[in-house]
This record gives C-alpha cells, structure tokens and sequence, in this order.
C-alpha cells in the first residue's frame, strides 16, 4: 500500500485529493492545524475514528505547523511517505496585502522547510508543490510553461520562492520533485472568501431571503475557473511519471467577474445589478488582470483533459449552496456532477461564516 502526505488536507484540494487517493487504495496522512475550533469539516464524511466501530482506518491526521520544522521532520520520517502533497499555505491573494511577512513565512519558507525535511532525514519521497498561476501575473495571455513571470503579490512572491526551491532541490539534490502550476479551481468546497464561492453562497442567501446585497470589488479581471476534483488527478499523474516535470494546468478559457455574475445570477432568473455593490476594501493595491492557461503539455504528456466547463461549473456551485441553505436547486449541475464523476459530494457540514474578504 502506497503512503501519501497531503500537507493542507483540510483545505478544498486536499479534501478531494485526500479521496482521490483513498479511491486508489493509498494510505493518506494528512497534516493539520491545531485549532480551538474543528477545522476538518471538508473531512468529516470519510475520517473514521482509529479506536472506532471496526471500520477500516486508512486516513490519518498528524498535527503540525508550516512554520514549524521540528513537526514536518518529525511528520515526514515517522511516516516516510512514497509521495508528499505539499498544498498547505496562506492562500488568499488580498490577504496576502494585510499580512505579507506571515504569507512569505508560510507559503514560502513553509516550502524550503519541507524540502529540508525531506533531504535531512534521507526520505526517498516524491513532492508536488502547489504552483500557481498567479506567479503570471502581469505576463500576457495565454500563459504555459515558458511564459516568464511577474508576480503582483506578496502571495504570487512566496509561491514563486517555492517554485524556485523546488526546481532547485530537483536539480541539486535529485529529488523527484515537481511544480503544478494550476490556473483558478473551484468547487462548493471553495473557501467562502474567494469571489466565485462568495457570489454563489449570495445567490442562495438572496433567494432565501437572507441576504439584499453583494458587496464586490474589482469586476473586470478575468480568471481560468475549471473544477477542483479534475486538477487534485493532475496532481496525482505529475507525480505518477517516469520524470519529474513541472506542468500547467487550467481550462484555456477565460471569463470575467462580470460574467461569472451573469451565469449565477442568471440561472436562478435574478439579474445581479439589482443586488451587487461595490466597495472598496475588495480592490487589491496591484491586480492581476488576465490569466488564461495554456496547457498542451499536459494535455499532451499526463493526458489530462478538463471536462467542466465554466456555465457548468457555475451551475454546480449554485446547485450546491442553494442545497447548503435549504432550498430546492434547479439541479443541472448536481445532474453533472452525478453523471460524469458518480457522486453528488457532501458539503453539508460547512459552516456559514460571516467572514467577507
Ligand atoms: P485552501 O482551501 O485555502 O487550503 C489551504 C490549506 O493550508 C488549509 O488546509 C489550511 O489549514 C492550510 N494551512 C494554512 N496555513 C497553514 C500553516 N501555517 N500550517 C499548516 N497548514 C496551513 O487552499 P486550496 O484552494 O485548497 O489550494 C491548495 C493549494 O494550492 C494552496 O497552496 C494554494 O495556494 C494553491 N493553489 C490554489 C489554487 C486554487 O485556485 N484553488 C490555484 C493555484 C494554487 P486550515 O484549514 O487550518 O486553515
Ligand atoms: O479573486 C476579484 C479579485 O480571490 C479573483 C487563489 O486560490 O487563485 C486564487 O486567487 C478575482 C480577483 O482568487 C472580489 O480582485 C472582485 O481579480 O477569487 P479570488 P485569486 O486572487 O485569483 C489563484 C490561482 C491562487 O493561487 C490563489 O491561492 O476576483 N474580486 N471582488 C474579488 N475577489 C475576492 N476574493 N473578493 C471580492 O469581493
């Protein structure tokens, strides 16, 4: 049975990354946060208790911290993984502005503190690191993997640190490690705060009554939204591979705020300028304005190919929060999700929060 490590398991990816490699037979260890409150809500449904009923125990959580070295050693040569997810970070872009020393902390020195790990204690373990098209930036469209890179964040800074430090113990220590460079996914697992999550959850809020406004910032970028459970088997196949290579992976279609708005808003017969507003705490001091994937290679060498498509991805999330809050959904995108990927997930434990980033 093969070990993995999935380092930010209780985040969207993990979560789905965490069931993909369960489906595959692997043994998952995931590393959490200590917390006052649960934060393992996206892993409820497929933890079982190790004292439990008899169940089968295969997922296994581990506390421990980016910031903190002494867990990710002690983490990684107790459990000398076959393949580590390193995904954990300080994700949010806008936050990255209020806090960007803890960004460069976590997100980037988490980084070379796993690659440390791995080195010291002589663990012959594959490393995904979680790339991110934000690295772009500035860059023009469509971006691949030759596309140089102007970063416009300290979070697109501390991921691009990371991308380097990989390539760097690849080449000098000859470890199997390898960059996914992945455009913007989403799911109804997306944290509350990114703006497809935000603008889905008010759909629902709206219809039920319980919400009159949206408060938005800049509506004009334009993002490669494709859906999360398709990029965590990029991951996988990166990892799966004679040779480690570094890869980009999104949709290779772009919209803007505007018409992410249209589609939500639309699909449940509202028009979006009667309820969205603008402020400007949401406009970040340098935006990133266009990004939009280029990604023939993996198409040509892992032969990943999305199959949701950006209405449909759209249509699930409304389908899901509108689910979440209560109401009956128009149900095209649950159809979706249960035809092609088998299951309509559970997202039933999610928490509403107040939290508006
Ligand atoms: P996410 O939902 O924000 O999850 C982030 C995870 O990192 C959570 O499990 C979080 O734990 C954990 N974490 C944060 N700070 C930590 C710390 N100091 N020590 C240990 N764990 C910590 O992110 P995601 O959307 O799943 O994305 C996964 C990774 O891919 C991230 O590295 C992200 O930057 C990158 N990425 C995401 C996208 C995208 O569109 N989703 C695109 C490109 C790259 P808590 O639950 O306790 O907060
Ligand atoms: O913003 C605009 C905002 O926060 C998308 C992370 O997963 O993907 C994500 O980063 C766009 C930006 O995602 C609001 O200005 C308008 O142009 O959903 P977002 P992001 O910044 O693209 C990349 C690939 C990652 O790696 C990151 O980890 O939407 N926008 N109004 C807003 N954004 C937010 N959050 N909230 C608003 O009210």
């Amino acid at each position: 049975m093969k070990k993995a490590l999935i380092t930010g398991i209780t985040g969207q990816d993990g979560s789905y990354l965490a069931e993909l490699l369960l489906s595959k037979g692997y043994e998952v260890h995931g590393m959490i946060r200590r917390a006052s409150t649960f934060n393992t809500r996206r892993l409820d449904h497929i933890y079982h208790d190790p004292h439990g009923n008899g169940e089968e125990v295969h997922l296994y959580l581990h506390y421990g911290d980016l910031t903190a070295s002494d867990t990710l050693l002690d983490i990684i040569y107790n459990i000398r993984p076959d393949e580590i997810y390193h995904l954990g970070a300080q994700s949010h872009v806008r936050v990255s502005f209020d806090m960007p020393e803890f960004t460069g902390d976590v997100t980037g020195l988490g980084t070379v503190r796993i690659l440390e790990a791995i080195r010291k204690s002589g663990v012959k373990a594959r490393y995904y690191q979680a790339s991110s098209s934000e690295m772009f930036g500035g860059a023009k469209p469509p971006q691949n993997e030759q596309t140089p890179f102007e970063p416009r964040s300290p979070y697109a800074a501390a991921k691009l640190y990371a991308y380097w430090l990989t390539r760097n113990y690849r080449e000098g220590y000859s470890i199997f490690a390898v960059n996914g460079i992945l455009f913007n996914h989403e799911s109804p697992r997306r944290g509350e705060t990114f703006v497809t999550r935000k603008i889905t959850r008010a759909v629902a809020a709206i219809m039920a009554g319980q919400q009159r406004y949206l408060y938005l910032g800049n509506l004009d970028s334009r993002r490669d939204w494709g859906y999360a459970p398709e990029y965590v088997e990029a991951m996988w196949m990166m990892l799966n591979r004679d040779q480690p290579d570094d890869f980009v992976i999104g949709t290779g279609e772009a919209h803007t705020i505007r018409e992410f708005l249209d589609e939500a808003f639309g699909y449940v017969n509202l028009d979006w300028h009667d309820y969205v507003r603008i402020d400007a705490r949401y406009f970040r001091p340098t935006e990133v304005d266009y990004l939009l994937a280029d990604a023939a290679k993996a198409r040509r060498e892992l032969g990943w190919e999305p199959r949701v498509r950006f209405r449909e991805l759209v249509r699930i999330m409304v389908d899901a929060d509108l689910e979440l809050i209560g109401l009956p959904c128009p149900g095209e995108g649950k159809r979706i999700v249960e035809e092609r990927f088998g299951q309509w997930h559970r997202w039933d434990q999610q928490v509403v929060s107040m939290d508006n980033h």
